[in-house]
């Protein structure tokens, strides 16, 4: 049996201090959830895959099919999504990653007006290592990310034993308990 983490039974709302780094300056296993629903998608998506290989201290080492998915949420008649999900190894904390993705979805022409509006891109840090984070600025792990079909989906492609460390269930536990798959298909298209 592992080490109980006390914390795993606390409300959300109690977390709020942050595992230190514990990795020294080695790389660790980072996974980012990608949305684009708005422009080229598909075009975007591939340039951001590439700017993210190019970029110092992050190394894009897997990436998972494309999925064509529903809007959830946000305001109607907005254009489906294309989803997928990158496994990056990150030699740069968690906080720097994050901000690699933002500065990326600006470099895309991201504009944030509406919640859960049309965007060009979105990036999002969905797990760093097993880091347990609950900041104003950056929640680990992704906090809906066990209710979305079209994150749980890409990610078990990836990593179908990966344990969320919080919920201690797998990214294939938390997707086969999901009701429907919320409209979303597998794109047969390389990337
Ligand atoms: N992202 C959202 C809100 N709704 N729906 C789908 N299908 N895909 C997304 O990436 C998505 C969404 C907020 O980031
Ligand atoms: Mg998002
Ligand atoms: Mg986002």
């Amino acid at each position: 049996m592992g080490r109980v983490d006390p914390r795993r039974c606390m409300p959300e709302k109690h977390f709020f201090r942050c595992r230190p780094m514990d990795h020294g300056n080695d790389a660790v296993t980072a996974y980012l959830g990608l949305g684009s629903n708005l422009g080229d998608r598909l075009a975007i998506l591939q340039a951001f895959r590439q700017r993210l290989a190019n970029w110092p201290g992050v190394a894009v080492v897997r990436a998972s099919s494309l999925y064509e998915s529903e809007p959830l949420g946000g305001p109607e008649g907005q254009g489906w999504y294309l989803n997928a999900v990158l496994e990056v190894r990150s030699s740069v904390v968690a906080e720097q990653l994050l901000a690699v993705g933002l500065e990326l979805e600006n470099q895309f022409g991201r504009k944030r007006e509406l919640h859960h509006g049309p965007r060009t891109l979105d990036v999002d840090l969905l797990l760093y290592a097993d880091r347990v984070c609950h900041q104003t600025d950056l929640i680990l792990p992704h906090p809906r990310l066990h209710q979305r079909s079209f994150v749980l989906n890409p990610l078990c492609e990836l990593a179908p034993d990966l344990v969320h460390p919080l919920l201690g269930k797998t990214a294939r536990q938390l997707r086969d308990s999901l009701s429907g798959n919320q409209g979303i298909r597998r794109l047969a298209i390389s990337w």
